[in-house]
């Protein structure tokens, strides 16, 4: 950001940091997660961002080693005397929910390195921004329960519309929004009040920037500043990164900071062409910067494990570990010459559960077709016909 002026409202957005997340046990994916953290810190400080909100999942996990709480501690220490303020609130890596347990960010809260927003209440962030965040809440705690989310947040978007009307107000929620993520979503967009000027989200990993037509703000999920697994992995790869977002005009201006994460590729590869497709795929990722993580996915039949990995370990020349799938091309049943129709294939079951062909064709033939149709009366007409009742 070239053009910041002191008297902007501006903010860092960033969430997922994950640190301390090891996938496939790499040491050099764990260090992929503290070289974008630090990348992230270098980027924030050089633009003069005097706010950071962090949307949860700092951690990788709520019990870890001391080597990413030293990562965290040094990004915060410098952010500190940046003189940048960090909000977050905690993701369900953040915590344990066990009585009594202190997370560790509680610690670098101590120090004076981060704040961690309490639930609903408005924290003043400077620059004319005031935030309001939640502990991530289940599924279970939002709808339901003695104090379910959503009352609160009705409760928070009335509270901040008595703040006064320069303000810009932020809500800090780590939480998935089904219509964004069937499987990883928790809470509906409409669920959402209206009432702030921008949704900092987190827990999705997959970036997503969208608007809906009861909010007054953009709902934004920077994805995770690292590849975590969960996300979609198309053939050209992932983007990962951070926002910095500016509110002082009416409408937030968001601007993408890419980070210089791992590369993850899809790569499709037809079992027959196997050779062929993987030299291919030798020459094209050869020389790159640093090496990717491939998501392969293997088509075919007959597939000989032996002779797969064999061909698939020589992508180990360009990539640093590959993950793959394989899908078994199903060969089509067919009866002795022509194919069999479905109606065919039918009569010849109903033949044999039933041990009588004219039965079979009456019940495929006849009394299907009707209630199919739904027609009821039809079929219990003939059903009656059948049995010499009418
Ligand atoms: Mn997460």
């Amino acid at each position: 950001m070239t053009s910041w002026r002191p008297d902007m409202m501006m903010f860092a957005h960033i969430s997922d940091t994950h640190l301390g997340a090891a996938p496939y046990g790499l040491r050099e994916r764990e260090d992929d997660f503290y070289r974008v953290f630090r990348e992230a810190v270098d980027e924030i400080i050089k633009d003069h961002i005097r706010v950071v909100v962090h949307s949860g999942d700092v951690l990788d996990e709520p019990r870890l080693p001391g080597k990413p709480i030293l990562e965290l501690m040094r990004g915060m220490r410098r952010l500190r005397e940046a003189g940048t303020s960090t909000y977050a609130v905690l993701g369900e890596h953040d915590f344990r929910r066990v009585q009594g347990e202190v997370p560790i960010l509680r610690t670098l809260e101590e120090l004076g390195q981060i704040r961690i927003l309490r639930d609903g209440r408005p924290e003043r962030a400077g620059g004319g921004m005031v935030l309001v965040g939640f502990l991530k809440k289940r599924k279970d705690e939002i709808y339901a329960g003695s104090d379910p989310l959503i009352e609160r947040l009705r409760e928070a978007a009335e509270l901040v519309t008595d703040i006064g009307g320069s303000d810009r107000k932020i809500l800090v929620l780590h939480q998935g929004l089904i219509e964004l993520h069937r499987h990883a979503g928790e809470m509906r967009a409409a669920d959402l009040p209206p009432g702030f000027d921008y949704y900092a989200m987190g827990h999705l990993h997959d970036r997503a920037v969208r608007r809906f037509s009861h909010l007054t703000g953009p709902v934004v999920y920077p994805g995770s500043t690292e590849t975590t697994g969960s996300e979609h992995i198309p053939v050209e790869g992932v983007e990962k990164g951070f926002f910095l977002v500016d509110v002082s005009g009416d409408e937030p201006r968001l601007e993408w900071v890419k980070l210089g994460a791992r590369p993850h590729y899809r790569l499709e590869l037809d079992y027959s062409r196997l050779g062929d497709q993987v030299e291919e795929a030798l020459r094209r990722l050869a020389g790159g910067e640093m090496k990717p993580v491939l998501h392969l996915v293997i088509r075919g039949r007959d597939i000989d494990s032996g002779f797969l990995q064999a061909k698939l370990s020589k992508l180990l020349q360009v990539a640093l570990t590959y993950r793959m799938r394989v899908e078994i091309e199903e060969e089509e049943i067919r009866g002795p010459g022509k194919p069999m129709g479905f109606e065919e294939q039918l009569f010849k079951m109903a033949s044999k559960a039933l041990g009588d062909e004219e039965k079979a064709e009456r019940a495929t033939r006849k009394l299907l077709p009707l209630l199919e149709e739904g027609d009821s009366d039809g079929a219990l007409q003939l059903l009656m016909g059948w049995a010499g009742l009418r």
